[in-house]
């Protein structure tokens, strides 16, 4: 096993000021954690953490994210956006997209996306974003995205054993830690500056369609104001998934309000 460091991720990267400020942490409690904490001191756009392990890494609405030394790619970015709050859970698409294609540059592997912030292979998930942020007024002031990647786990808890796999697992051979999550941060801050610019994701919306598990599948919607099935069309240049409900209405599903699965299971 390659020890992450500093130096490995530096030299990977090709970007202007994404990692350019990086942080490897050995055992920390969440990389998210310890990145909010470099923003709160005024850190700049781009601080990278990443850690060995975490003993505290966590998913959304306070679910725990599973997180060994050594094996995985647990990391946080520091962006700090000049958008209105309401588009920050745009940047969650974006990171998905980003670490999709640091994972097939790096690897010739090609996971799917799960909208809106899981990457899948075979069915089930390889990776996980977590985007947190600090608004001021209703504008994004900073935004932690936390993006955890299954690079070389072989053992599971046995609650996660038929939900979770690993690059590994999927291709028999030792993912390269340094390079994907270099590739994934090169991606990231091409797809940021787009979204930027335009404000929305119409310019990588062709893109994550083309990678998106979902597209062209039955999915169940789990709304709390009631569930439906219906076939998936793709994301809307917001991030919305668009569902053709079996009445042949259009409904576009907001992330944060529902769950999405496939119809036979988690995809
Ligand atoms: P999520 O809420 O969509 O998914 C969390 C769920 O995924 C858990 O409840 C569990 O069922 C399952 N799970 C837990 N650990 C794993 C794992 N290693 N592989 C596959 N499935 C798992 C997803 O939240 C967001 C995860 C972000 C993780 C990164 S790591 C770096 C950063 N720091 C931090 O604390 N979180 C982020």
């Amino acid at each position: 096993m390659e020890y992450l460091t500093e130096e490995s991720i530096l030299s990977r990267l090709n970007t202007r000021w994404a990692g350019r400020a990086c942080r490897v942490l050995q055992d920390t409690d969440s990389t998210n954690i310890q990145c909010r904490k470099l923003a709160e001191e005024g850190w700049p756009e781009g601080t990278l953490v990443l850690a060995e392990s975490q003993n505290a890494g966590r998913g959304r609405r306070g679910r725990t994210w599973v997180s060994p030394p050594g094996t995985g790619i647990w990391m946080s970015i520091l962006l700090r956006p000049d958008c209105p709050a309401d588009r920050a859970p745009m940047l969650t698409l974006l990171a998905a997209l980003a670490a999709e294609k640091g994972i097939r540059e790096a690897e010739g592997l090609e996971p799917m996306i799960k909208w809106p912030n899981d990457l899948v292979m075979n069915g089930r998930k390889i990776c996980g974003i977590l985007t947190e942020m600090k608004t001021t007024d209703s504008h994004a002031g900073y935004v932690i995205v936390g993006i955890g990647i299954n690079a070389n786990l072989t053992v599971f808890p046995e609650e996660l054993r038929d939900k979770a796999t690993s690059l590994l697992l999927e291709s028999g051979r030792e993912a390269d830690r340094a390079e994907i999550a270099a590739a994934t941060v090169n991606a990231l801050e091409k797809y940021y500056e787009r979204f930027l610019r335009e404000q929305d994701l119409s310019s990588v919306r062709e893109e994550y369609n083309q990678n998106l598990v979902n597209r062209g599948r039955r999915v169940h919607v789990l709304d709390p104001a009631g569930g439906y099935e219906g076939w998936c069309l793709g994301i809307t240049s917001a991030g919305e998934l668009q569902v053709r409900k079996d009445d042949g209405s259009l409904v576009s599903v907001m992330s944060g309000e529902v769950s999405v699965r496939g119809v036979y299971g988690y995809v």
